[in-house]
């Protein structure tokens, strides 16, 4: 099992806190001030580092002081989706240089399982977390297709953390679920207090049901950073989703 696992279900524990922020902000420092305001309420920041206009290499160190100081882990949603070889180089090279920092990152298992194995060659201390559904509407992802990947996973559990779930087809989550066992654990997208979607085609569905879906972590984005007070926003998004998870 990767160490990942525990750490995370631990600050899951620690924060009564099962809510993971999608920081989908083009500026790097802005999502670093996001990042203050809302750290106590989070177990994970996600980032899309390839957005920021004023990316620097010190950006994933402020952002680790930020993580370590309010106990949350930092997530970059790569979405890897090539030859193990290529995914190598990008999760290790470039000016991101994803594998020093990250603690969770992401691939399609689409190309198969040399996309893991390329990605372990090249890890450090990060968890995978492949790709079993997604949210937005006329995806082509099948209930095969999720359970392949489930196998897969299970194949590769000292590396792999867990799965990419959606809500927009609640009975292939919930098999993934049963079929993921106890360890690995489901990271759910697409989620607003108020359910519906957005004008290029994501799906939201409410944290309660994600969670009664299968989910382990509801990841929100514009639901919160958009918020007049993200801070407050996240507290509600926080409490909506510990309370299902009790229930
Ligand atoms: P939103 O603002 O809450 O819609 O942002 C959702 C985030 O989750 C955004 O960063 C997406 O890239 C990410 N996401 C998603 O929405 N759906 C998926 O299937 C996957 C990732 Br995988």
């Amino acid at each position: 099992m990767n160490p990942i696992i525990e750490k995370l279900k631990n600050i899951i524990q620690e924060k009564q806190s099962n809510l993971a922020v999608a920081a989908d902000i083009s500026s790097a420092a802005e999502v670093l001030e996001l990042a203050e305001k809302i750290g106590d309420k989070i177990c994970i920041l996600k980032t899309h580092v390839d957005i920021f206009a004023d990316f620097t290499p010190d950006f994933p160190t402020k952002l680790r002081e930020i993580a370590d100081r309010k106990n949350f882990l930092i997530f970059e949603d790569r979405k890897f989706a090539d030859i193990g070889n290529t995914v190598s180089l990008q999760f290790s090279s470039g000016i991101y240089k994803i594998a020093d920092w990250a603690d969770l990152i992401n691939a399609h298992s689409i190309v198969g399982p040399g996309i893991v194995d390329g990605l372990r060659k090249a890890n450090k201390n990060s968890g995978l977390i492949l790709l079993a559904q997604m949210t937005p509407e006329g995806n082509l992802f099948t209930e095969e297709y999720a359970m392949k990947t489930v196998e897969m996973a299970k194949v590769n559990s000292d590396f792999v953390v867990g799965f990419i779930g959606s809500s927009d087809k609640p009975e292939v989550m919930q098999k993934v679920r049963e079929a993921a066992g106890e360890e690995l654990m489901i990271f759910v997208p697409g989620i607003k207090l108020a359910a519906g979607g957005d004008d290029l085609g994501q799906t939201y569905n409410t944290p309660e049901k994600a969670i009664q879906n299968g989910a382990d972590v509801i990841i929100v984005g514009r639901g919160i950073f958009q918020a007049d007070d993200p801070s407050s926003e996240a507290e509600k998004y926080r409490a909506a989703g510990w309370e299902a998870s009790q229930e």
